[in-house]
């Protein structure tokens, strides 16, 4: 019997149950929930790990006006004064929010009808516009409705499982192991990965389709075609429950597979084996979204569900998983600029419908800004105030030096943030502490339309507050206290309900009308459920679709080459996504000292060839370079990207790293129907940086850095680390930087050997730093033993100064337990041929599973170099 309290994982959409038990000191321990549908008691790296992010080192925990600590009062007084004033000098319009899919559904409720109930604008974007915009596009063209129609289970219960551009054994790595365990047990089962990146999930991949980038529609196209002519389509379901297949197949049919520049072979096999596998789920992420054909590319590999009825029965559909926690929420409650509420849209009689449903004196009555538009109207000038909730758009959104930009030139510039310092935070003028995740009340949706209670188990911090009550304050403050009048968030969420249930009488497929009149101990303990239709909550077997004439539209989608091409200039193309073990700009993350390990830079992913004819080595610092912005990175040489591309992580921030920030290259090009920026997608030149010299410090206290053209800070356990190159010349490094370690670890200096020295102070080390002309990727970790102990014997002084042992080499492959590479390597050299054998002495792999495709893929390597 656990006695903790129930919540769920903040991180991504696949919402994970966890248990949370406080230990009195501010902390918990979190574990996985095994009462909880979506994971039964998994978790992956990054939930086993939230345990680690919960102190309040760097949290804002009062609200600021310029830098300035004020009140509460004072700040939301300025606020909704400046609100004000910008409406009557400039009208509506010149108010925006952006906001966020890791809001709970509370917050992101109130948000909404604030600002298109009362404000008078639909100029509320939110980040889901970077992640799933091209998803509801496409839902609602071919649907009718923004309707995701399978569950968890259908993937497991499928023959055939395509994942387009997902990276999932990364991204969404507890339904990854969800599909590993069904193919243990169904061994006939086949996957296939279609990504320009040969990613960690082809591990389990029977064959992977490395397209060329941008091509996806091209791909469904040619399936579509081939599937009409094999005879496959389902002439039934087709007659009775669909339009429009004529275009669409004449579109697919002139359509040219070799865009897709796959070897004929593996498409003649995919197309095979989609052809005779009934039970098909095509699974899909940001490789179709973030891309200017996104909507396209869903419809197209709707099409292909559409023809041969395969939707809304078990094992098959098309299914967009989402990103963030709570990315549906934000659907539900409508705060895509585009969206009204509760899945309705601007039409007149739903306007008319939910202002009644308000009593709302100021309805917005058309769509507002899409993210990329808002800021730059925030740049032009035309928007004066911005409110920024939960996100961090100067690091997450494309061209994002020219969102600071924006940002720093606006007059009323807010945020809503749990942390003190981000690339946002530093450039807003307001700022309101915001309650995190571990105090938060309220529930989220995730990707099976999935509704679970997130539970605070630990009490507020400083003065902060849920992000709903901020907006209520603001919104009585402007007259509406009224309409805001809730005493907490289960009026919210009964509001909620009510709305999805106002007038619906089945013409919307979201309706929780039944809960609007729980009551408040039912919403305390609400068990997870799944929201739906039929008697097994599935949505569409039965043809019901959301169109007036409830047919589903085939939609003829033509293949177009992204907005930007590569040219003699610019000629790799630059993709962008995610690490296993970072959530996106690392506030939370990368506070965990065992998810640092795993990808400790940012890196920028190029192929041998590339590399080899511009001079460049694994190691090596390169600058990446685009017509927009440029980011500097450690160069990783992999053939895990196809030539001509390139792929560097999202992850990195202004506050972690010297130009790590990536989206200060990438390009703002967006799909034309839902807006979505083209994030996989830049043209990039890649070129050497040369440094004079390179180091690694390890300090007790944070160091003040002098001007240096890379570094990068990593989180250490009671210390920090700091990889750092430079042009300058050595001497002067030397002599700068130890000057700026001492600072702050003061003590006593001892010269080692191959350019290392210590502060050594009592016996114990506060600060290491090794400088040299070449990169030693390994220093890190063979200091970090140093830094545990509390006095240093003879010996170990003599080890740390003049070369300690290798153990650690090849950085950190399971986070659990903090086991490297180099360690896993060494089992396998000792005999281990097996998962659970190298489990068995290293214990790596063996607690939440993340690691294991890595791991086996050092298996392969070593099998490789026996047989040869
Ligand atoms: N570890 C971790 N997990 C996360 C997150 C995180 O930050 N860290 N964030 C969460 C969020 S919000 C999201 S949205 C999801 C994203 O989850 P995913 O979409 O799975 O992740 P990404 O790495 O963004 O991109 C997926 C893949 O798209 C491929 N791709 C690029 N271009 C194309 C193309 O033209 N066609 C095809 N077919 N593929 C292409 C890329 O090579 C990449 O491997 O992850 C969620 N989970
Ligand atoms: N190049 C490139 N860029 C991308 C992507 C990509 O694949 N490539 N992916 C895009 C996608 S899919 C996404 S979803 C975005 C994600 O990008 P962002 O949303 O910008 O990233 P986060 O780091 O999750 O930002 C969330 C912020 O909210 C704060 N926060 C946490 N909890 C709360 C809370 O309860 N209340 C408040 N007020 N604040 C809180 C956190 O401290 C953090 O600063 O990035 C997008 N940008
Ligand atoms: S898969 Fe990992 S990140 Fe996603 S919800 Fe589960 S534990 Fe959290
Ligand atoms: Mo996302």
């Amino acid at each position: 019997m656990t006695t903790g309290v129930r919540s769920t994982c903040p991180y991504c959409g696949v919402g994970c149950g966890i248990v949370a038990t406080p230990d009195g000191k501010g902390g918990a321990a979190v574990e996985g929930d095994h009462d909880h549908p979506a994971n039964q008691g998994r978790l992956c790296s990054k939930g086993a790990a939230l345990g680690e992010t919960l102190s309040l080192e760097d949290r804002l925990l009062h609200p600021e006006i310029d830098g300035q600590r004020v009140s509460w009062e004072v700040a939301l007084d300025t606020v909704a004064e400046g609100l004000r004033q910008t409406i009557e000098a400039h009208g509506p319009e010149a108010v925006a929010f952006y906001v966020s899919g890791q809001l709970l559904t509370e917050d992101y409720y109130a948000a909404n009808k604030l600002i298109k109930g009362f404000l008078g604008t639909a100029n509320i974007d939110t980040n889901s516009r970077l992640c799933m915009a091209s998803s509801v596009a496409g839902h609602k063209r071919a649907f009718g409705s923004d309707t995701v129609p399978g569950l968890y289970e259908d993937f497991e219960r499928a023959d055939l499982v395509v994942l387009v551009g997902s990276n999932l054994a990364w991204c969404h790595p507890v339904l990854f192991q969800r599909l590993e365990a069904a193919r243990r047990v169904r061994p006939s089962m086949k996957v296939v990965v279609v990504d320009p990146r040969r990613t960690e999930t082809c591990d389990i991949a029977d064959l992977h389709l490395a397209l060329k980038p941008g091509s996806d529609v091209a791909l469904f196209n040619v399936l579509l075609a081939s599937l009409a002519e094999r005879g496959m389509a389902d002439r039934r379901f087709v007659e009775q429950h669909t339009s429009g297949l004529g275009d669409a197949l004449d579109a697919a049919r002139a359509t040219d597979a070799a865009a897709c520049g796959l070897p004929p072979a593996d498409l003649a096999t995919f197309l095979d084996l989609f052809a005779r596998t009934e039970k098909v789920v095509t699974l899909y992420s940001q490789g179709v979204n973030q891309s200017s054909a996104g909507v396209d590319k869903v419809n197209a590999l709707i099409n292909c569900h559409l023809l041969t009825g395969r939707i809304g029965r078990p094992g098959m559909g098309p299914f967009s998983i989402t990103g963030q926690p709570n990315a549906m929420g934000g659907r539900e409650v409508g705060a895509l600029s585009n969206a009204l509420a509760a899945h309705m849209d601007f039409g007149p009689v739903e306007i008319d419908r939910v202002a009644r449903f308000w009593g709302a004196p100021h309805m917005a009555t058309k769509p507002g800004l899409k993210a990329v538009d808002l800021f730059e109207a925030v740049r032009a000038g035309r928007i004066k105030a911005v409110w920024i909730m939960a996100t961090n758009p100067v690091a997450s959104l494309p061209d994002a030096d020219a969102v600071r930009e924006a940002l720093r030139g606006c007059e009323l510039s807010i945020v809503s943030e749990a942390i003190r310092a981000s690339d946002t935070v530093d450039t807003c003028r307001i700022r309101l502490p915001a309650l995190a995740w571990a105090e938060k009340d309220g529930t989220v949706t995730n990707s099976e339309r999935g509704i679970s209670r997130q539970r605070p188990f630990l009490p507020p911090p400083g003065e902060a507050k849920q992000d709903w009550w901020i907006l209520a304050e603001v919104a009585r403050r402007l007259g509406h206290g009224e309409a805001f009048a809730w005493r907490g968030v289960a009026d919210i969420f009964r509001e909620h309900a009510a709305l999805s249930g106002f007038e619906n009488a089945g013409t919307r497929d979201f309706d929780i009308g039944a809960c609007a009149s729980i009551d408040d101990a039912a919403y305390q303990a609400l068990q997870p459920f799944v929201w739906g239709r039929a008697a097994d909550r599935r949505f569409f077997g039965d043809g019901a679709f959301f169109h007036a004439d409830r047919r589903a539209r085939f939609i003829a989608t033509m293949p177009r080459a992204p907005v930007n091409a590569p040219d003699e200039e610019r000629p790799l193309i630059l993709n962008t996504g995610r690490v296993r073990d970072q959530w996106h700009t690392m506030t939370r993350t990368g506070k965990s000292v065992r998810l640092a390990g795993h990808r400790p830079e940012p890196m920028i992913e190029v192929h041998p060839r590339d590399a080899s004819v511009r001079g460049l080595v694994d190691g090596d610092i390169a600058e990446v370079r685009s017509g927009w912005g440029r980011g500097v990175l450690r160069v990783h040489v992999t053939d895990s990207v196809s030539l001509g591309q390139a792929f560097a992580p999202m992850h990195w921030t202004a506050q972690l790293s010297r130009a790590g920030r990536i989206n200060a290259a990438v390009n703002p090009a967006v799909d034309p129907l839902s807006g979505q920026p083209e994030l996989k997608h830049t043209p990039v030149e890649i070129r050497r940086v040369d440094m004079h010299w390179h180091g690694t410090i390890l300090a007790r206290r944070p160091i003040m850095l002098p001007e240096i053209s890379y570094w990068v800070r990593i989180r250490g356990a009671g210390y920090h680390a700091y990889v750092v190159a430079g042009d300058q010349p050595f001497a002067v490094a030397q002599r700068t930087l130890s000057a700026a370690v001492r600072t702050t670890n003061p003590g006593p200096w001892l010269d080692g050997d191959n350019g290392v020295g210590a502060v050594v102070s009592d016996g114990r080390v506060e600060a290491v730093m090794a400088l040299g002309s070449t990169y030693q990727a390994d220093a890190r970790d063979r200091f970090a033993p140093f830094m545990a102990l509390n006095r240093l014997t003879t010996e170990q002084r003599d080890a740390l100064l003049h070369g300690g042992t290798d153990m650690h080499r090849g950085g950190e492959l399971c986070a659990c337990f903090g086991i490297s590479c180099g360690a896993v390597e060494a089992a396998i050299a000792d005999g281990a041929t097996s998962l659970a054998a190298i489990g068995a002495t290293t214990q790596a792999g063996t607690n939440c599973g993340s690691c294991r495709p890595e791991i086996r893929a050092l298996l392969r390597a070593a099998r490789h170099v026996r047989a040869a």
